[in-house]
């Protein structure tokens, strides 16, 4: 896993210099921001379970996927689905904090498309989903935080499709 602060040290270290200019912005505004990372992982943190109930409501709920013949039909598969969403929030959580994706990468999306397709999870309602949890969480956590998080949210989509 990387963070904002290795990922710039690694790349000036390949090419072995001190960091330049663009560098240190980027650095300055992964400190910048710092606090407003640390209080949007305490606050997603305390409405977790909220949050993904809101954003299943928004989404999947009463939807052909909850009924017979549907993905998230049973309970066992339906408490699958909101596992899978907790995972999504957590992990963009942390990469949220750590200010970088490849959390994801290792942790999450490794292997994860062709685990629901050999299940036949469906990936659009998927998306769905995360982008349902992204506007929930953006209206608990405010528009600057909310927008770093929905870079993740993203990310994990676009991993996904
Ligand atoms: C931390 C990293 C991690 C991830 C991401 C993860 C995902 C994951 N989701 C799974 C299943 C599943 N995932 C879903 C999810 C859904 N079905 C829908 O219709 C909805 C659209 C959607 C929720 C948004 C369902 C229903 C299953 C069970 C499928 C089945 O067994 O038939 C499985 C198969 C094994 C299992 O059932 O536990 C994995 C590995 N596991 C991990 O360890």
């Amino acid at each position: 896993m990387q963070d904002a602060i290795t990922s710039v040290i690694n790349s000036s270290d390949v090419q072995g210099k001190y960091l330049d200019a663009s560098a240190m912005e980027k650095l300055k505004g992964y400190f910048q921001s710092g606090e407003l990372r640390v209080r949007a992982a305490s606050t997603i943190s305390a409405n977790a379970a909220t949050i993904v109930k809101e954003a299943v409501a928004k989404s999947l709920l009463y939807s052909d996927i909850t009924r017979p013949g549907g993905n998230m039909y049973t309970t066992r598969r339906y408490a699958a689905c909101i596992r899978d969403l907790d995972y999504y929030l957590r992990y963009s959580t942390y990469a949220m904090l750590a200010g970088d994706p490849s959390i994801l990468d290792e942790r999450v999306l490794n292997g994860l498309k062709e685990t629901y397709n050999s299940l036949g999870v469906p990936v659009g309602a998927t998306v769905q989903a995360i982008q349902a949890m992204k506007e929930v969480t953006a209206s608990l956590v405010g528009a600057d935080a909310g927008k770093e998080m929905g870079v993740y949210f993203d990310y994990i989509c676009s991993g996904l499709s």
